[in-house]
This record gives structure tokens, sequence and C-alpha cells, in this order.
């Protein structure tokens, strides 16, 4: 039988009700202003700013608390130069036809192309991987659990902290992705699953007229 972990007293912070009406709907405010941009300013964001969003992520839960994921924050231009070639010819393929037409049709009200200037404009790249599996300090492989849900939920958490600090993303998954690991210098036992694009949107940014669904067509209650 293998050992718990030794307990500590939860510290929840519990709000009147009144008060948590108030901070959900603030919070719905909020969330609802935020939108994928994919035309970029090249405005410097500070560093302290992506570590700060960085460590948000990081407090996401994850399978057996194995927090199975690494965010590479890139804003070399010789680095970002290199992905957007590396991108760029992939999603050449990928729009000449890799897709198929029925993919093709579903994105293009987006109105999307294989250009992405954005990957050398915006001042961040963070490319985030999945540890697929872990080592021990003998290099014996560790088995992670839930990988794809924990990086998923760990990547909603940084999108809403770049957001509430007042940044843009672009959920951007160029297709196929392997070419990170190489340009970012990650071992196989990682795979790229986005990478997010962070920056103030260029000062003429427009961004396609969606809307979102209502509650009535995404909760049922029981
Ligand atoms: N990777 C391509 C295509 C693309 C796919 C989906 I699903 C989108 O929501 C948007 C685009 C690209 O980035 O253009």
């Amino acid at each position: 039988m293998s050992e718990a972990a030794p307990t500590m007293r939860l510290h929840f912070t519990e709000f009147e009700p009144e008060g948590m009406a108030q901070r959900a709907t603030e919070f719905l405010t909020c969330m609802s202003q935020r939108r994928t941009v994919r035309h970029f300013s090249d405005r410097p964001v500070p560093r302290e700013l992506i570590e700060t969003c960085i460590r948000v992520a990081g407090t996401a839960p994850s399978g057996a608390n194995q927090q199975p994921w690494t965010f590479v924050a890139i804003s070399s231009a010789k680095i970002k130069s290199q992905i957007r070639a590396a991108a760029e010819a992939e999603e050449k393929a990928f729009y000449a036809g890799r897709a198929g037409q029925d993919w093709l049709d579903a994105l293009s009200h987006l109105g999307t192309d294989w250009e992405k200037p954005f990957l050398e404009t915006a001042p961040w790249l963070i490319a985030i991987f999945a540890k697929r599996w872990g080592a021990t300090p003998t290099g014996d492989k560790i088995k992670h659990y839930y990988v794809p849900e924990s990086v998923g939920i760990a990547t909603g958490f940084l999108i809403t902290a770049l957001h509430t600090a007042g940044l843009a993303t672009l959920t951007h998954t160029p297709s196929p992705m392997g070419f990170l690991n190489k340009v970012c210098q990650r071992p196989d036992s990682e795979k790229a699953t986005i990478l997010m694009v962070v920056g103030y949107p260029a000062h003429d940014a427009c961004v396609p007229d969606i809307s979102r669904k209502q509650l009535e067509d995404i909760a049922i209650f029981l």
C-alpha cells in the first residue's frame, strides 16, 4: 500500500450569496468580451505578465496531480520566424486539400487561410506541450492519466488569465504540429497541442460576426 500525502487544512473563501451572484455575473461579462484575435500588433508585452499567466495555468487540476504540461514561451524573433515558416508549410498543404472539403467548409466562415503573419508579429507565442508520460530519476516511464483533459483545462486557465490581464489570444493549431518539438527542443515524451498567440490586437483588427449559443442550447438541468 502506498502512503497518502499528509493533509493540510483547506483554505476556502466563502462569499455572501449576493456577492457570489455579482462575482459570477461580472466574470461572465468579462469572459463574454473575449474574442479570438487573428490580427496582432507588434507592441511588446512584459515577460513577467506572461509568467504570471502561465503560473495561473499551472494551478489547473490534473489527473493524479501529475501536471502533465510544459509551456514554452517564445519571444525570440528568430524562433518565431522558424515557427512561421514551418507552420505555413503545413497550412499550405492543409488548405490545398489535405484538410478535406468538409473541414474547409466548416472553417470557411472564419476566413482563415495558410498565411500566418501573426506568428511573427505577435510579441509572444506559447507552445503548449502535453507530457504523455513521465520518467523516474533512473529513466523508467511513469504512466500519466487524463493527459488531454488536464492539458485542455490548463489551456483554458491560460486563456482566461491572459484575457483577464488585458491581452488578446489566438488558439492556433497548425496541423500537424510535430515541428514544434524540434523548434522548442522538447523530447518525444511531449506532444504539442496548441500554439497560443499572445499580444495586443492590431489597431484595425476585425473579428468574424459570430454569436455564442444560448444557455438553453448548451445546458440541461435535471
Ligand atoms: N489550422 C488551420 C485551420 C483551422 C482549424 C480550425 I478547427 C479552426 O478553428 C481554425 C483554423 C489554421 O489555423 O488556419
